[in-house]
C-alpha cells in the first residue's frame, strides 16, 4: 500500500490502581498511539509499548515520537510501496529503536489486515480460540494488601499470578501468595533486572516455593549471570528485558540463560520478528508465554492473537481490560470468559486486529496535539 499519513496521538489513562515494580510506581498510562492511513482507504492502528520515562527500556514514549517523526515515518512516507513485511527492513537504517519501529509495523500490518478482511491472529498463525490469562501484580505497600489483591484476581479467575519482587520483598511475599493460593496455583516472580550476582544465594531460597519461572533478576546485558543462577536454582529462568530479537533468543537459549521465554512484540521490533522469536523457541523445545506493558485494548488485541499460537504455553500478562483501566480506548474491552473459559480471553476473529478505537476518547483523553505526517 501507498502510505498517505501516519497520526501520532499521545494519551494518558488512568490506571485503576498503582503499579509499582522494582523501579517505579505508576499511576497513569501514558499511550502514544498510531494511526496509518493509505492510499484507497485503508487504515490502521498500533500502540507503542514505551513508557513515558526509560525506566524498563532505553525506549520511552517522547523518544519513539521524535524517532517516528524525525526518521521512521518519512522513510515509510517517502517510499511508493509499503507493507507489513517490508517495514522492517524500509527501517533498518536505523539501530535498535525497536518499540518506535514495532508500532508502524503493527499499525501498518492492521491496515493490511482490515482490507483484506484478515484477522490478527489468522495472519499470525493462531491455533486457539482462547488463551489463557495470567496477572501481573505490582509491589504492595504491605503483605495483607499484596493478599488482598492477589485473592480479587484469583477470584476473577485468572490462571496465573506474577508477582513483582525487588530486594527486599521477595521471599516473604511470595511464601504468603503461596500459601494463599495453595500448591496447585501456578505462580512466578518478574524482578525487572533489580537483582545481581550477589544475590544468587538469596534467590536460590525461592526454590522452596515451586515458582513457574523467575523473571529477569539481573540487567539485559548480562546474559552469564543469568547462566550462572540457572544452574545454582531449580526455579526456572526467564528473561524479558534481554531477549530483543530471535537471535538474541537462540543465543541466550543455547547458553542456558533462559529455559523459558517472555515474548513482548514492543520490545523485539514487532509482531513479525515476535513470531520468528515464538518459532526459534519451539524449535528449541523451550516454552513461551505473552509479555504484557499495560496496553489499552489495541495492543492487547494483538498480544491476544499473538498468544495464540501454538509455543504459547504459559498464561500470558495478558489481563482483562478492566484489570488496567475504567474504561477502555476500545468498544469491545477484553472480559474474561466463564466456565470453561474462566481466565481465559477470546482471540479476536475480526479484520486486523478486530477492535475498533473510541476516538471520541483520543480527544478526551489526549496530553497533547494529534501530530499528522504526511507525504513529502
Ligand atoms: O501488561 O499486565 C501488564 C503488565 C505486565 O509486569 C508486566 N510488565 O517486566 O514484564 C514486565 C512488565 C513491564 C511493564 S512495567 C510498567
Ligand atoms: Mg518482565
Amino acid at each position: 500500500m501507498k502510505l498517505e499519513s501516519i497520526t501520532l496521538h499521545r494519551l494518558a489513562m488512568p490506571l485503576v490502581r498503582p503499579f509499582e515494580t522494582s523501579f517505579g510506581r505508576q499511576t497513569v498510562r501514558v499511550v502514544l498511539l498510531v494511526r496509518v492511513r493509505a492510499a484507497g482507504g485503508a487504515e490502521g492502528w498500533g500502540e507503542c509499548v514505551a513508557g513515558e520515562s526509560p525506566v524498563y527500556s532505553s525506549e520511552y514514549v517522547e523518544g519513539c515520537d521524535h524517532v517516528i517523526r524525525t526518521y521512521l515515518a518519512p522513510a515509510l512516507l517517502g517510499v511508493e510501496e509499503v507493507t507489513a513485511e517490508s517495514v522492517a527492513s524500509q527501517l533498518a537504517f536505523v539501530v535498535g529503536h525497536r518499540m518506535a519501529k514495532a508500532v508502524l509495523e503493527s499499525a501498518v500490518l492492521d491496515a493490511q489486515l482490515r482490507q483484506s478482511g484478515e484477522s490478527f491472529g489468522a495472519y499470525l498463525g493462531a491455533v486457539a480460540g482462547w488463551v489463557d490469562c495470567g496477572v501481573s501484580v505490582g509491589i504492595s505497600p504491605a503483605i495483607d494488601t499484596l493478599l488482598s489483591e492477589v485473592s480479587t484476581y484469583v477470584e476473577a479467575g485468572y490462571r496465573r499470578i506474577k508477582l513483582k519482587i525487588k530486594p527486599g520483598w521477595d521471599v516473604e511475599p511470595v511464601a504468603a501468595v503461596r500459601s494463599l493460593i495453595g500448591p496447585a496455583g501456578m505462580l512466578q516472580v518478574d524482578a525487572n533486572t533489580a537483582y545481581t550476582a550477589a544475590d544468587i544465594d538469596h534467590l536460590r531460597l525461592l526454590d522452596e516455593y515451586d515458582l513457574l519461572l523467575i523473571e529477569q533478576p539481573f540487567v539485559e546485558e548480562d546474559i552469564s549471570t543469568h547462566v550462572r543462577l540457572a544452574q545454582a536454582i531449580t526455579t526456572p529462568v526467564c528473561l524479558d528485558e534481554s531477549i530483543v530479537s530471535a537471535v538474541v533468543a537462540t543465543d541466550a537459549i543455547g547458553r542456558g540463560a533462559t529455559s523459558v521465554v517472555n515474548i513482548k512484540a514492543g520490545r523485539v521490533g514487532g509482531y513479525l520478528e515476535a513470531v520468528r522469536v515464538h518459532d526459534a523457541c519451539v524449535a528449541l523445545d523451550v516454552p513461551v508465554w505473552c509479555g504484557g506493558m499495560l496496553e489499552t485494548g489495541v495492543g492487547r488485541a494483538a498480544n491476544v492473537a499473538l498468544a495464540a499460537l501454538p509455543g504459547f504455553t504459559l498464561p500470558g500478562d495478558t489481563s482483562a481490560s478492566d484489570r488496567y483501566f475504567a474504561e477502555d480506548l476500545i468498544e469491545e474491552p477484553f472480559v474474561l470468559g466463564t466456565g470453561e473459559h474462566a481466565g481465559q480471553l477470546a482471540v479476536p476473529t475480526g479484520p486486523g486486529t478486530g477492535v475498533t478505537v473510541r476516538e471520541s476518547l483520543l480527544r478526551d483523553w489526549a496530553v497533547a496535539p494529534a501530530v499528522v505526517l504526511t507525504r513529502p
